[in-house]
């Protein structure tokens, strides 16, 4: 119970009532037919200047990465061209804090250890439970897009991400995305579709999101990106990451791609 009390301050509890089963069906029908889910206004007024404050504050210490990388996050393949679009590198600069970077007294802690947080989401996902990652770093993240700076096109490798938008710039930022761009268990991996998006003759999906709204997104088989930062104020944008078993940490190589170390 102590759970509910929490969480009713720091979710718009009079919007969403995450306890109340015919809501969470409509998300999951929600998810399942659109890829992605956005409960706008999730976080409540307080709850979101709070958050925005305690991001700004937390900013300098930011590890902030350029990385190149293909749309489907793996390593140069010897069997294509270095020209072939499996091959063909993007950049992406963001700037990361991590778990151990966190207040302990923050909200974002206790919504993510909250039990009807993630029953909701478990629910919404369709899995049975939910798990912190067992290392201080992936669990909870928060990004920084100062100006200029973009995520670029890319499938992501987990089945699903969980984000909170606390600012937006003046320009730039936007979420774009194509659903079911790829079958990843398939292993069809639309090299054709790929290219001619890189090439901007497919015009993808914009996802609006205002500052509060939650998202929950599919990203393995439908690719995304976020534009580049137009103006002084920053994009910032927690992540939530769980596992759908205990005792899970991400990659050491990723943690030091990600975040530059690996505790
Ligand atoms: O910044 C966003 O809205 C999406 C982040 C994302 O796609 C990712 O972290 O893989
Ligand atoms: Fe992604």
């Amino acid at each position: 119970m102590e759970n509910i009390m929490e969480l009713s301050e720091i979710i718009n509890q009079k919007v969403y009532n995450l306890l109340d089963t015919d809501f969470v069906q409509k998300c999951k029908i929600d998810l399942d037919q659109n890829g992605v889910l956005t409960l706008s206004n999730f976080l409540n007024a307080n709850t979101l200047k709070e958050l925005v404050v305690e991001a700004e504050d937390a900013a300098s210490q930011a590890y902030f990465t350029n990385s190149t990388h293909n749309v489907y996050l793996t390593k140069i393949d010897d069997g294509f061209g270095l020209d072939h679009v499996i091959n063909k590198q993007l950049v992406s600069s963001k700037g990361c804090i991590c778990t151990d970077q966190i207040k302990l007294t923050s909200k974002l802690k206790t919504l993510y250890s909250s039990n009807t947080f993630k029953s909701f989401i478990a629910a919404v996902v369709g899995e049975t439970s939910l798990f912190p990652y067992d290392d201080p770093l992936s669990s909870i993240n928060v990004h920084y897009a100062g100006e200029g700076q973009e995520l670029n096109w890319h499938f992501d490798n987990s089945e699903f991400a969980i984000t909170l938008l606390l600012q937006s710039p003046i320009g730039g930022g936007e979420f774009q995305y194509l659903k079911d761009f790829r079958n990843a268990d398939k292993n069809e991996m639309n090299f054709e579709g790929v290219d001619k998006l890189l090439a901007g003759s497919i015009a993808p999906r914009i996802l609006t999101m205002k500052p509060g709204t939650l998202v929950l997104f599919r990203g393995r088989n439908s690719i995304h990106r976020v534009t580049p930062t137009i103006g002084d104020t920053k994009r910032i944008l927690v992540v939530l990451a769980y596992n759908s078993e205990p005792g899970i940490a991400l990659s050491e190589s990723a943690r030091k791609t990600f975040y530059g170390r690996l505790s």
